[in-house]
């Protein structure tokens, strides 16, 4: 599956138009909707803006509590289980529980796992948090069987936005033999080579954020890949 990650900050009228009237829009699965650093108020406009225009399951990408919103239809509720900020592993949860519950939001539980992809993301900056190395497979497959054992019911790997490279092909497969929960990879994906990589490596769903803000055709790009992962 395809998702597409939406930063509320950069979302202009036009992006949001170029995207979601794009002739290969109906392939997406879903918009995730959020990041490390949302200025207040945004997120609310963004997630209007996609209402209008699509259908699509609208999915909170949050960077922090102030990010839920109930204009969206579900919340990636993340956990960083990479690392060792007591915050993001459950201080932030714990601020925002009341209010995610009254917000009526699908919560999917989401085992976070941020890794080496290159340079110093803003995720990896804002979080405190070292990243796994990628040379490091089975630091990141047991993180993931941490998690699932924890009981969350999705793993994110992720090499933050704009990572000079995505997860390998390496690191993604060992996660994948470890867990059975569907596996989200995204950060640094730039080509269809990329993606078809990611996919054939275990990916249940790509993210592409960075390079579909440059260039909404990257959308056929993916779209391709998508496609000829399923076909294999
Ligand atoms: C970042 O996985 C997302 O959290 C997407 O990354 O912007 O590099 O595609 P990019």
């Amino acid at each position: 599956m395809i998702a597409v990650l939406i930063d509320p900050d950069k979302a202009s009228d036009s992006q949001l138009d170029n995207l979601v009237f794009h002739p290969n829009f109906d392939q997406v699965d879903f918009l995730f909707v959020g990041g490390s650093l949302v200025t207040d108020g945004n997120m609310k406009i963004c997630l209007q803006g996609l209402k209008k225009r699509t259908d699509k399951p609208l999915i909170i990408f949050p960077g922090s509590p102030n990010q839920i919103d109930d204009t969206a239809d579900a919340i990636l509720l993340l956990s960083l289980i990479s690392g060792r900020n007591s915050d993001l592993l459950i201080g932030r949860h714990v601020e925002s529980a009341h209010k995610l519950k009254r917000s009526g939001l699908e919560i999917l539980s989401t085992g976070y796992i941020l890794v080496d992809g290159g340079r110093t993301t803003t995720v990896s900056y804002i979080s405190g948090t070292t990243p796994i190395p990628q040379d490091k497979p089975g630091i990141a497959a047991a993180t993931a069987l941490a998690g699932c054992q924890l009981g969350q019911q999705l793993i994110y790997l992720d090499c933050g936005s704009g990572a000079n490279q995505h997860a390998s092909p390496r690191l993604i497969a060992a996660v994948k033999n470890e867990v059975d929960v569907p596996i989200i990879v995204g950060g640094g994906i730039k080509t269809k080579e990329d993606a078809e990589s990611v996919f054939r490596s275990g990916a249940d769903v790509v993210v592409v954020g960075n390079k579909l803000e440059e260039n909404p055709n990257f959308l056929t790009e993916l779209v391709k890949a998508k496609e000829a992962f399923a076909e294999a």
